[in-house]
């Protein structure tokens, strides 16, 4: 019997993923390397990866076996047609036909639901009895013992930047509202023990391998013994791990002393409300300067990735992000637009909100708006991501991110000129207009003179926010959010307003005004502290409203006064 598994070409909008880039920045799956390894030995089983090498159509073989992310499913389809065309029944996998099993269903004539570990030999046994049935789903995840090594020897060597992939974990004990992985794994995490880990990573050829876990560092326990144990192999590795990581000093330094090189985090976010929405709110954003500060140290790279389109995002999120990234050096950000991906919280309340776009998934690829933002038009967020994406890979950029002294300083220069490379494909885009704006509004007004700063301490010791006693701050901090769809800035001040900070707020209101903000509302709410000369000044601009029981009351609108 012989088997084909194919792993169909990922069409990007604007990368072309040829040879080079690949060669230059792509690690295997083991998606179809692990299914090759889990099947019977008198089955003579190929793969094929269209992006490395061309599909041949004409190939006899008794059954095909296609993989496939959601936005591979069109080309998935059209694959499985081909083959079903000359009689060869085809049975798909994966996290797209494990989301939408009914809908792969329609274009193949076997659908597994999840881990293949427990049905595969079943379903090879049902074909050689001419009883293939339609779906395949085991009771239960597979057990992380025993799991046989990836077939790496069935794949194109050269055509990668490494096939030395591992697996020493399944899952995620997150449950990030975007990620397919709690979605296909559920709550579960499981690892895989310890000893089989390290004599799969002896078998591997050369210094270099990436563990494609998902959070190598979700058990603590578990990845200390791991790195502890693979110390003494003196290998470099590259992995994935959820931010908490970074603030395990002991699991850090055995991460590095193991050989870890390189991490991708998911930052995701800037802002603390986006993080909290997606569930993701153990993202700390006052500890990440801290945390990219404490990977330099152990002489990691930063591979971090940031979605944008996330319901709080403004315009103004596109320039705030790279000015992070280059202020704390991240070697390779990543950027990515929001996708809802079917099966996952975030999938189920845009679509209620009837926020989604259409359904072509070959467009959910995390590079083009699928759906409609809260704060932003569509055409900015697709133009602000497709900015930052070429804005954060021009050499001016790598220049501020990269040349600083460090070890491995050519590593870091050769990972920003491949992937500098793919972002060259992206549409030239401007920076949003208000962007500008936005940064000025989003910033911390230091004060002048605050011995004559007046509390409001009746009201504020209501809201239980200040005692007595409590000292008036020295800054104005100004947190603001764009709506694009209304026209309207929404600011919310913090701490205490002088002279000078009214005099600077006002200029600032000013300008946003006189771009295309049509009307701005202001939340004094959090500011504790005013000077006489500063209600005066504010007063008699409109800014400020006195209102029974509360002293200000949040404002305003365009017409400022003169
Ligand atoms: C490594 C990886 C990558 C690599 C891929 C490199 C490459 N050569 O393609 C990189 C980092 C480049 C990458 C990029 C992307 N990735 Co990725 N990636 C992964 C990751 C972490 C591991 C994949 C893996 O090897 N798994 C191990 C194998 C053993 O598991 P498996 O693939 O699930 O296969 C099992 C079953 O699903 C089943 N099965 C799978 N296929 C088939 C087929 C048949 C016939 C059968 C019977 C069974 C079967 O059997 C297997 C054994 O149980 C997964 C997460 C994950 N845990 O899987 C995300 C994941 C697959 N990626 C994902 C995404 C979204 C992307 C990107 C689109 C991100 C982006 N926005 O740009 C890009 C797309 C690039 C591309 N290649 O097309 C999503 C897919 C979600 C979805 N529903 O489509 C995942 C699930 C992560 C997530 N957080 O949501 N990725
Ligand atoms: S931490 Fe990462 S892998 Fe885990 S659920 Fe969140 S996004 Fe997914």
């Amino acid at each position: 019997m012989k088997i084909r598994l194919i792993d169909p070409a990922y069409d990007h909008p604007y990368i072309r993923h040829s040879q080079k880039v690949i060669k230059n920045i792509w690690f295997a799956r083991l998606t179809l390397t692990t299914l090759a390894a889990l099947t019977p030995p008198d089955v003579d089983v190929r793969i094929t990866d269209e992006n490395v090498e061309p599909i041949d159509f004409e190939e006899d073989v008794d059954l095909v076996g296609v993989t496939g992310m959601l936005m591979h499913a069109p080309r998935a389809y059209q694959i499985s047609q081909r083959f079903r065309q000359r009689g060869i029944p085809v049975v798909m996998g994966g996290p797209h036909a494990s989301s939408l099993p009914f809908e792969a269903k329609e274009h193949v004539d076997s659908v597994v639901i999840g881990e293949a570990e427990n049905v595969w030999k079943g379903l090879i046994e049902d074909l050689k009895v001419g009883s293939l049935k339609s779906f395949y789903k085991a009771d239960a995840f597979c057990s992380m013992e025993g799991l046989p090594f990836p077939r790496l020897d069935l794949l194109h060597k050269d055509a990668y930047m490494t096939i030395n992939c591992a697996q020493t974990t399944r899952g995620c004990p997150h449950q990030c509202d975007f990620c397919h992985v709690t979605h296909f794994f559920g709550k579960t995490y499981r690892c895989r023990p310890v000893d089989e880990v390290i004599e799969e990573v002896k078998r591997l050829e050369g210094e270099f391998l990436v563990f494609i876990d998902d959070n190598i560092a979700g058990n603590r326990r578990y990845a200390k013994e791991l790195f502890t144990r693979l110390k003494p192999l003196k290998k470099k590795w590259a992995s994935q791990a959820s931010m908490t990581l970074t603030r395990d000093p002991e699991l850090l330094k055995l991460a590095a002393e193991s050989g870890c090189v390189s991490l991708f985090l998911g930052v995701e976010s800037l802002s603390p409300e986006n993080l909290k929405d997606v569930n993701k709110a153990f993202n700390r954003v006052p500890q990440f300067e801290e945390a990219m500060k404490a990977l330099h140290d152990h002489d990691i790279m930063v591979v971090a990735g940031f979605i944008f389109g996330l319901d709080h995002d403004d315009e103004g999120v596109f320039e705030r992000t790279l000015r992070f990234c280059e202020r704390n050096r991240i070697e390779l950000p990543s950027f990515f637009v929001l996708t809802p991906l079917p099966g996952t919280p975030l999938f189920q309340r845009i679509e209620s909100e009837g926020r989604l776009l259409h359904k072509d998934w070959s467009k959910y690829n995390g590079a083009t708006v699928v759906f409609r933002p809260k704060l932003m038009t569509e055409e900015t967020l697709q133009a602000g991501f497709n900015w930052v994406c070429k804005e954060g890979y021009s050499w001016g950029s790598i220049f501020k991110r990269v040349f600083h002294p460090q070890q491995r300083f050519f590593t870091r220069v050769l990972s920003n000129i491949a992937y500098r490379s793919i972002a060259q494909g992206t549409p030239e885009s401007q920076l949003p207009s208000l962007s500008g704006i936005l940064q000025r509004m989003n910033d911390t007004i230091p004060l002048r003179n605050t011995r004559d700063l007046i509390q409001r301490v009746g009201e504020k010791i209501a809201e239980k926010k200040l005692f007595i006693g409590q000292k008036a701050t020295d800054t104005l901090r100004l947190y603001s959010v764009y709506n694009e769809r209304l026209k309207t800035l929404f600011v919310r001040l913090e701490g205490s307003i002088d002279r000078k900070g009214a005099k600077e707020l006002v200029k600032r209101l000013r300008g946003a005004l006189d771009a295309e903000i049509q009307k701005v509302i202001l939340d004094f709410k959090d500011v504790g502290a005013f000077s006489s000369e500063a209600i005066a000044l504010l007063s008699r601009q409109g800014l400020l409203q006195t209102e029974e029981g509360k002293l200000w009351k949040a404002v305003n609108a365009p017409g400022m006064n003169p």
